[in-house]
């Protein structure tokens, strides 16, 4: 380990396994201790669900030594730890991964085996935690696997959600179905809940001001955070830090009066109050009650948060220097969600330690930095100031003396009174967080260097104008563990076997190394067949999990995101429609249909209303494809409900065309085209969010673009867009669009999708219709290539090969370098 930063860059060294590996023998011996001594069955009783819980503790116990040396390390080092708050970790499943970073994955495999169990049975006993909508969150999760496995000292801090993003079924007639995800009914293993290391977080009441002018804050309520901590093991490096989510519990767990007056759901209010704060990922936000709930969880994990790393840092320390604070610890504010640490941390400063405003702010500013993960404006958060009045009332004031300072300050920089207004934080009915961190913060980034630059040309143009130096861009990654190790072990194998190292999992640029095997056809083939392996294995999963059949002969084209007007399903399901519709007209002769299987996987936010409708038009359309006799073996669409992070891992390796095809300007960056690249999909992609750099490193001649740009999108905005004059020039769009229309996908009912259609014809704001006939256009590219099975093959390995700077290891080492400005624990 260098222990400094920079230098090409931060390499690990490999410090081996923890603890000393155990055989495979000794392992089942820890299984059945703990399926004894802890789950209290026998083996001949444990079902598989036991062996899972038994292991998965027994592989936490491997990794406990490294997790406690890590946290000495981590504070008695010299080195600067991450805080990464994030309302959202979208971990996954743990149990193989653990096993992977413990070194224990084969001794797993063989002492379930011989305790009688099937691994797939024990594996599939894991129930995912969906504590996360989408990339947002899923990064999170990539990125602090990265800094342990960088071996730099990070802390995950965020909400244990007892239910996370709901689970999604569709009914009969194709439409969205929300069910609870109540992932904790069974026993979570992973989670270690700490009631000794709780913290107390208050609302409400009023602040009161003091004989010598200082204020105090008098809270109406209080609820107890309690720490729930995951380990978060690096691969190979020895260390383990911490994801700490916290759990909201109740100080009055019951009122004995009410009760005693027979008031029995009155007995039990505090508690509800108390315990919906950790409730439910992102409640709905359109009503009063659910702003307010949001607030509520967003100041409760960042107020928890905050005080544990003053617990952790200075411990037993009554009086600690906090001016040290910045040295000790740097927190990413992971989009506007955890924003309102800024006016707590100098609330905590300032009453809790006695320090002055200037003070306060000094270390207040150096201790938080932003990501911005998007452009549109509905996701950067404004509330309004009576809410946070209400709530945080001593948290307004220390906004409003915030806004006062920043305006003096932009005074006295010369910014004219109109960009003042313009820019103000708190605009005396609402507070813009985004505007806050912008000026709490260090340093702003965005996600993709188009989204960066858009950040700084358009969203955030007048801070960036102001304060030029706190922008810079961090281009996402994805963990090369997670998603090609575990969910691609074929692939894996043949990238070891080509560079004759598997070192290339902590050091993913080294996939480079394979560039010179396109060129060798037997190598090639050999990537050919790991394709074809991974659609047999996926057709089989699809047909266990999802009753579904599919050749796996055919083309695997898969679009999965959250489903969103912006992302384009839209855009995918009208080609669907168009092709469906010359093959059975005969427009396109048999023999030149390429055959295809179109996936699916997206959840629709539950009040989004056009974005469900879009699923129930998707469904329909598979239901009507999938059964007409005309395209059978020609084209096929299904959509897998509930896609998850586990359904990510099977469906991603099976892919060989990827849809990235966003309205450009967009997309913020996006991950899962990350993904897709490093499994060996070619990509059809607008310039739009990371695509852009994928391009570049893949080469042009590697990936289907096609599409507006962002000037073009601009431009056709200012000219005044009609959509439904490309309706009428592109016969093929046209026909598409009446289907919809007329009952083709609705049993002949003509007003199944009408808002849809007319939002199509009328508005399309990010504008389908333009990009239609381009998309269209760039399938017969698609086409001829896939019809030529080498050449096809060579540019997707050409992809693995170029897409190694897409790990999130080197978006870790730019923030250190860039951001946090620390480096990994010296051995
Ligand atoms: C958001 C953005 C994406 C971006 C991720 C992570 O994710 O473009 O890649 O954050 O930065 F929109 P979603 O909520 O769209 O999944």
């Amino acid at each position: 380990n260098t222990g400094t930063y920079p230098g090409r860059k931060v390499r690990m060294t490999e410090i081996t396994a923890p603890k000393s590996p155990v055989t495979a023998e000794q392992f089942a011996d820890e299984i059945r201790e703990q399926l004894k001594y802890t789950q209290n069955v026998t083996t001949e009783q444990a079902t598989p669900a036991d062996v899972y819980v038994a292991a998965s503790k027994a592989v936490r116990n491997h990794l406990a030594d490294s997790w406690f040396k890590t946290q000495a390390d981590t504070v008695n080092g010299n080195t600067k730890a991450v805080g990464y708050l994030s309302a959202e970790f979208l971990m996954g499943k743990q149990l193989r991964n653990a096993l992977l970073n413990a070194g224990l994955t084969e001794q797993f495999d063989k002492a379930v085996e011989a305790l009688g169990f099937k691994v797939q049975d024990v594996v599939d006993a894991e129930y995912e935690p969906g504590l996360g909508n989408g990339g947002l969150g899923r990064l999170a999760a990539c990125f602090i696997d990265s800094l342990a496995s960088l071996g730099v000292p990070a802390f995950g801090y965020g909400i244990q959600y007892k239910y996370g993003i709901f689970k999604q079924e569709f009914d009969k007639d194709g439409k969205q179905v929300e069910t609870p995800d109540y992932w904790l009914a069974n026993e979570e293993p992973w989670g270690h809940i700490d009631y000794n290391r709780d913290q107390k977080v208050s609302f409400g009441g009023k602040v009161v001001e003091n004989a010598d002018g200082t204020k105090t804050w008098q809270p109406a309520w209080s609820v107890r955070a309690v720490p729930v901590d995951y380990l978060v093991p690096g691969y190979k490096s020895g260390r383990v830090n911490t994801l700490r989510l916290w759990s909201a519990k109740s100080y009055d767990e019951f009122d004995l009066l009410a009760f005693n007056r027979s008031e029995y759901m009155e007995a039990v209010t505090p508690q509800v109050k108390a315990e919906n704060i950790s409730k439910i990922l992102y409640p709905e936000d359109s009503t009063k009650v659910g702003k307010e709930l949001r607030l509520e969880q967003q100041y409760f994990f960042v107020s928890a948060s905050l005080h544990d790393a003053i617990r952790v840092f200075y411990p037993g320390q009554d009086k600690p220097d906090l001016t040290t604070f910045p040295n000790k610890i740097v927190f990413q504010l992971n989009d506007t969600h955890p924003v309102i640490g800024i006016p707590e941390l100098m609330r905590i400063l300032i009453d809790e330690y006695g320090y002055d405003w200037d003070t306060a702010w000094s270390i207040t500013t150096k201790t938080f930095n932003y990501t911005c993960h998007t452009l549109l404006p509905e996701a950067l958060e404004v509330w309004p100031a009576s809410l946070i009045g209400e709530l945080l009332p001593r948290h307004l004031e220390i906004i409003e003396k915030i806004n006062a300072q920043f305006e003096d300050e932009l005074k006295s920089k010369g910014v004219d009174k109109n960009t003042i207004k313009d820019m103000a934080i708190y605009t005396g009915d609402a507070v813009r967080m985004a505007y806050l961190a912008t000026y709490g913060g260090s340093h702003v980034n965005g996600v993709a260097e188009l989204h960066s630059q858009l950040l700084k040309d358009v969203t955030l143009k007048n801070f960036s104008d102001v304060y030029p130096d706190k922008f810079t861009n961090v281009t996402n990654g994805v963990t090369p563990r997670r998603f090609v190790k575990l969910a691609n072990p074929r692939l894996s194998d043949l990238i070891t076997e080509g560079l004759g190292t598997d070192k290339w999992l902590s050091d993913l640029e080294m996939l480079k190394g394979l560039e010179p095997l396109a060129k060798d056809d037997e190598f090639v083939k050999k990537f050919a067949a790991v394709k074809k392996a991974n659609k047999v294995d996926f057709a089989a999963y699809a047909k266990r999990e999802y009753g579904f059949e599919l050749d796996p002969n055919t083309m695997f084209n898969t679009m999965v995101k959250r489903l969103h007007e912006y992302k384009r399903q839209s855009l995918k399901i009208l080609s669907v429609i168009s092709t469906y519709a010359d093959i059975k007209s005969g427009k396109v002769k048999a023999e030149d249909v390429t055959p295809r299987t179109v996936f699916f996987g997206a959840k629709a936010a539950p009040g989004y209303y056009l974005a469900k409708m879009t699923i129930q038009l998707i469904n329909n359309v598979s239901r009507v494809v999938n059964n007409d006799p005309d395209v059978k073996g020609k084209l096929a669409v299904y959509f897998p409900w509930n896609y998850n992070v586990r359904l990510a891992q099977h469906l991603i390796p099976a892919t060989d065309l990827d849809e990235q095809i966003s309205q450009a300007g967009k997309e913020a960056s996006g991950t899962g085209n990350m993904k897709f690249a490093l499994n060996g999909a070619m990509t059809v992609g607008t310039l739009d969010g990371a695509n852009v750099e994928i391009r570049e490193r893949v080469g042009a001649e590697n990936f289907f673009l096609f599409g507006m740009t962002v000037d073009e999108v601009e431009k056709k905005y200012a000219e005044g867009y009609n959509p439904a004059s490309y309706y009428e020039a592109d016969p093929r769009l046209k026909h598409a669009i009446d289907m919809v229309a007329d009952g083709t996908f609705s049993n002949g009912d003509r007003n199944a999708y009408s808002p849809l259609v007319a939002d199509w014809l009328t508005k399309d704001w990010f504008m389908t219709l333009a990009d239609f006939s381009a998309y269209m256009d760039i399938q017969s590219e698609i086409e001829a290539l896939y019809a030529d099975e080498l050449e096809w093959n060579r540019k997707a390995l050409l992809n693995v090969a170029n897409s190694g700077y897409f790990s999130s290891d080197r978006s870790m080492e730019d923030y250190l370098e860039r951001i946090w400005h620390t480096a990994p624990l010296a051995d």
